[in-house]
């Protein structure tokens, strides 16, 4: 009975291994170098990197960590819907827009929701993301639609279903009517439209849309949840591009935990986003895998099976075996300026591998003739800094709060330009 117990407790314990959070034991590692090639060349010029070391890195994102997207449908299918040029009273115009995902009208279908402001000179600067409770929960508008399709618990969510108790329950980490006042619009897409966060959540996603003829599961280079979400938020670039409303050279891809990796991952993808903000991504966003603090890459594959690629599991148990790591993530977004938040009591995400890993980033921002990460040492609380590579500690918890909107705000002001 007692042994019983005891190989109970260490299987319990060895399935959840204690995530540190003492930076003493956070232990040494050696980061892959983004400027040395494959064949072990250094990358001396812009040239290189752009050219062979660039897509070098791409690559093993695609078959290690994210896995492969699909390619796109050869022509977007999408329906505007609901405009209305009066909303949020007369502040903006909101527009719902219906893009279908494998571009056939019976195939799955994603809703974008979009705030674009009255008041501004020509096409509005867009700040794109992903929210967690339906385009309803952003904003208390009583006009938006109610998300469809599973939800994980929260408020207003009914045996997994959006209801009305919902509308505006995240209105606090979009800031809409701020965004709105700064001249930028607001697009917003519910990440389950096109795969529902649950380890089962697969067969209601749009992967098996994409199998090959005879395939029954994913590869392991094939793309997960991660995967597409960051897809999906390219197809909203692609509606964004047709919408005359909206300037698609300046699209900011944004996003928050989760959905922060996943911004990520969609700007170093997809080079039409102009700009990427990552809020308290953490592992497998911002924070470097090799740095033993908080979350770990076994313990996010445990949790989350259905995020990244079949291949990342290999690296659970022997994490310097990753050819890349999170700061060559951050370098496939040079030169274009990225933005990396932060929260001083979001340990679980590691803040200090979070600045670490845009520092590790810095050369490839300057060997594209950019300043960088222009901060030596990791800044203290609310002191931002807004180099190329952009970045802030906060106050309190892992969470989007006006603070990270204020600064968001004043970092696109400056890079954002027209062009
Ligand atoms: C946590 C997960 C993190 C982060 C977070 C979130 O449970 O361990 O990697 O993604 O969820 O998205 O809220």
């Amino acid at each position: 009975m007692a042994l019983r117990f005891f190989l109970l407790i260490s299987s319990i314990l060895a399935q959840q291994p204690q995530a540190n959070t003492d930076e003493s034991k956070a232990g040494v590692y050696t980061l892959p170098d983004p400027l040395v090639l494959a064949g072990g060349m250094p990358v001396r010029d812009a040239q290189t990197w752009q050219r062979q070391r660039r897509a070098e890195i791409l690559r093993l994102f695609e078959t290690q960590v994210y896995g492969r997207c699909a390619t796109p449908p050869p022509r977007l299918e999408y329906e505007v819907t609901g405009t209305d040029r009066k909303a949020l009273n007369g502040l903006a115009t909101r527009k719902e827009v219906t893009v279908w995902l494998t571009g056939k009208r019976l195939g799955p279908k994603m809703r974008v929701l979009f705030y674009i402001p009255n008041e501004r000179k020509g096409a509005a600067p867009v700040m794109l993301g992903m929210n967690f409770n339906g385009n309803h929960a952003i904003h208390a508008d009583h006009a938006i639609s109610i998300a469809q399709g599973w939800m994980r618990a929260g408020k207003g969510v009914v045996n997994n279903r959006a209801t009305e108790e919902g509308r505006g329950s995240e209105a606090s980490r979009w800031q809409v009517d701020m965004v709105l006042r700064r001249g930028y619009a607001v697009a917003s897409i519910y990440y389950g439209d096109a795969f529902p966060d649950h380890k089962d959540g697969l067969a209601e996603s749009i992967l098996p849309h994409f199998y090959k003829p005879g395939q029954t599961a994913p590869g392991p280079e094939d793309w997960g949840a991660i995967g597409a979400w960051a897809w999906a938020l390219s197809r909203a670039q692609d509606y964004i591009e047709k919408d005359r409303d909206l300037d698609a050279r300046r699209v900011a891809v944004w996003g928050h935990s989760r959905l922060g990796k996943t911004a990520l991952w969609a700007g170093a993808r997809d080079e039409r986003f102009a700009l990427v903000i990552s809020n308290n991504s953490g592992e497998g966003g911002a924070a470097l895998a090799r740095r033993n603090f908080g979350e770990t890459v076994e313990r996010i594959n445990t949790s989350f099976p259905h995020w990244f690629c079949a291949n990342f599991k290999r690296y659970n148990t022997d994490v310097n075996a990753l050819p890349v790591d999170q700061h060559m993530l951050l370098a496939l977004i040079a030169p274009r300026p990225l933005y990396v938040a932060s929260a001083q009591e979001d340990l679980w995400a590691d803040p200090r591998g979070e600045f670490l890993s845009a520092k590790a980033a810095d050369p490839v921002y300057r060997l594209l003739g950019t300043d960088g990460l222009a901060a030596a040492e990791w800044p203290g609380v609310h002191d931002p800094v807004r180099s190329t590579i952009g970045y802030h500690l906060r106050a309190g918890k892992h969470d989007v709060t006006a603070y990270d909107w204020e600064q968001f705000l004043a970092f696109a002001d400056k890079h954002l330009r027209k062009r």
